[in-house]
């Protein structure tokens, strides 16, 4: 979501082919061996594979913007994974990462309490990093996370969520 995003936002044209992660192609191997999505390969050849280097080729980001993605990126996606597939983890407590993963959604509340956006007053680099993260904490447990006291936060989903951006990368590429 991030890297067609970014591509997006960027107006750079892809071209793009919907991988099955069950049943992953030689191609997707020969370019990059670890196999995971998104990858992205230039037309002189370079491969990135990581969906943060895909956006920072894309887009400018500022110093406050990349701080706020690795925090997501780091402790919180951490705890986003353990609290939405706590069976894939044993041991993990649902209910302890989904207070723990909290803690970074409250500071995002937080940042939003008197603005629209996170940063400039305009959506941008970290909305487009964040939100995705966010729904899919979100999705976990919708009644749960919509009772929470986050106005701003709930209200910033909804716009990222309802925005044309958005509607557009979720519409699936026929391979
Ligand atoms: N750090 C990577 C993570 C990418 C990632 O985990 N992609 C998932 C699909 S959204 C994937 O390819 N999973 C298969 C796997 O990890 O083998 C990135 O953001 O580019």
């Amino acid at each position: 979501m991030r890297a067609r995003l970014a591509l997006r936002f960027a107006g750079i044209e892809v071209s793009v082919q919907e991988i099955e992660l069950r049943n992953r192609p030689p191609e997707l191997y020969a370019v990059s061996p670890k196999a995971t999505v998104p990858v992205l390969v230039l037309d002189d050849g370079t491969v990135i594979d990581e969906s943060f280097d895909i956006v920072k080729w894309c887009l400018p980001i500022s110093d406050e913007e990349q701080s706020l993605i690795a925090d997501c990126d780091g402790d919180f996606k951490h705890h986003l994974d353990r609290y939405k597939y706590a069976t894939r983890y044993p041991g993990a407590n649902e209910l302890e990462h989904r207070s723990q993963g909290s803690v970074f959604l409250l500071r995002l509340n937080t940042l939003l309490e008197n603005k629209a956006y996170l940063f400039d007053g305009k959506s941008g680099v970290a909305e487009l990093c964040l939100a995705p993260f966010v729904r899919q904490f979100r999705i976990a447990d919708i009644d749960w996370f919509d009772q929470q006291p986050w106005p701003g936060l709930h209200d910033w989903l909804q716009r990222f969520l309802a925005s044309e951006a958005f509607v557009a990368i979720m519409v699936k590429v026929k391979s």
